[in-house]
């Protein structure tokens, strides 16, 4: 058996969504800017796809969605205006995020200091979210804009967005989120929430990859990135990734129709892998109370287990995980995100990220419990630095500092 178990880096494009694509490929081909049948053949199949992109995410009429060519593009998109407005025109030289955000939105930030804007990242508590009073005290008259993502894609976690929103619409501060592991796993209601702009992507949610996009409440300005043509308003031009986006609407509608039915699915598959492996495994905690996580998400620590060692076992057995974002996979580094809340550096190295999606299976749910089990145990009887403590007793770790214990029956950093 393989499973994939990393659906928060990428999913499965839906065979329907494939099938979706397809005659956009090969047939009805044609520039939606040209003025003859090949081209114009393409605009009712891709209003329905923009309708459905609104309907996911109850946008307002007034409101705009600007696809993009991925979510990195719309943060970037966003960030990178704020700065140009402020050459531009404004004394407003300040941008409040936080230390979790995903690589495009801090590495937008490091560049931005580099132009002499002026960047304040938002430590996060221990269940690895941002509190909205600690956004209040750190807006300044010169802040632009406050950009906090809506779902942390290493542990899940869900940021108070609503809370969020209405301070920043009390100050009259621009509210950018970073809606990529929101949208599609748990409801994204637009009309409920105070946002002035949200990313997505498409292959997120089992649509495809190349495709995303930027709502922006009620059209406002917003300072293009890419100037050309007149497609999407001038917003953004270039061609339209026409099957991209009507993937990107098909995978909207299968993922938003049904959503509290699909999570509450999702989540019991993910409930009963954390349990499993929780009650099996000593010395092993779980990131984030579960009940304020994406429903597929599970960021587990275990003690004395090098992340990388895991995800090789793991990839032997033909397990997908990862130890973290996709991006960041490959500089072996402590996990950003579990150094945020407070782990040290051994106890970060040892994150491992399973995500399940609404295609995992409970069989696929058996066979990860069972090769995880063994990976631990293979693993921590060959590791000097658990060897010599061994395991705990009642599964508290005595290697690191850290605390391990329960809260509300899940496992926590303290
Ligand atoms: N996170 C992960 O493994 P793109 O690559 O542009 O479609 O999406 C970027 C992105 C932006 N924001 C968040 C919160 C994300 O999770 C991602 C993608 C993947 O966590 C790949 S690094």
């Amino acid at each position: 058996m393989q499973v994939y178990m990393d659906n928060n880096a990428t999913t499965m494009t839906d065979p329907k969504v494939v099938e979706a694509m397809l005659p956009f490929f090969s047939e009805r081909y044609g520039n939606p800017n040209s003025l003859h049948k090949f081209g114009t053949s393409t605009h009712l199949p891709l209003s329905k796809a923009i309708d459905q992109v609104y309907q996911g995410i109850n946008a307002a009429e007034q409101d705009d969605i600007v696809f993009t060519s991925c979510a990195t593009e719309a943060n970037n998109w966003v960030l990178q205006s704020i700065w140009i407005d402020k050459m531009l025109n404004s004394d407003k030289n300040h941008i409040v995020t936080t230390e979790v955000e995903h690589p495009s939105i801090l590495s937008t930030c490091k560049f931005l200091e580099d132009q002499g804007m002026k960047v304040t990242y938002l430590p996060v508590n221990e269940q690895g979210i941002v509190e909205a009073h600690t956004v209040r005290s750190f807006i300044t008259d010169k802040t632009a804009l406050v950009s906090i993502m809506w779902a942390n894609n290493e542990t899940g976690m869900i940021f108070p967005i609503q809370e969020i929103g209405e301070i920043c619409k009390e100050k009259g501060v621009l509210f950018h989120s970073d809606g990529v592991q929101a949208v599609g796993k748990i409801p994204v209601d637009m009309q409920a929430v105070h946002i002035d702009f949200m990313s997505m992507s498409a292959h997120k949610f089992h649509g495809p990859k190349g495709v995303g996009a930027l709502y922006i409440r009620d059209s406002q300005k917003l300072t293009p990135l890419f100037h050309g043509g007149e497609q999407m308003g001038g917003r953004r031009s270039g061609t339209l990734n026409v099957p991209g986006i009507i993937g990107m609407g098909k995978a909207m509608e299968l993922a938003t129709e049904n959503i509290e039915a699909t999570m509450a699915l999702i989540r019991s598959k993910r409930d009963r892998l954390e349990d499993a492996l929780l009650e099996m495994l000593d010395d092993v905690m779980v990131v984030g109370d579960r009940n304020n996580r994406t429903p597929n998400t599970i960021l587990i620590s275990v003690r004395g287990v090098e992340g990388e060692g895991m995800l090789w076992d793991l990839n032997n057995a033909l397990i997908g995980a990862s130890t973290g974002s996709a991006c960041a996979s490959e500089d072996l580094e402590a996990n950003t995100v579990m150094l945020a809340i407070g782990a040290d550096n051994e106890l970060a190295h040892t994150g491992i990220r399973l995500s399940l999606s609404r295609f995992t299976t409970d069989e696929e749910v058996d066979y990860v419990i069972e090769a995880f089990t063994a990976a631990v145990k293979r693993l921590r009887a060959i590791s000097s630095s658990y060897a010599k403590v061994g395991p705990s007793p009642g599964g508290e770790a005595q290697a690191c500092d850290l605390l391990y214990h329960h809260e509300n029956d899940v496992k926590v950093i303290h």
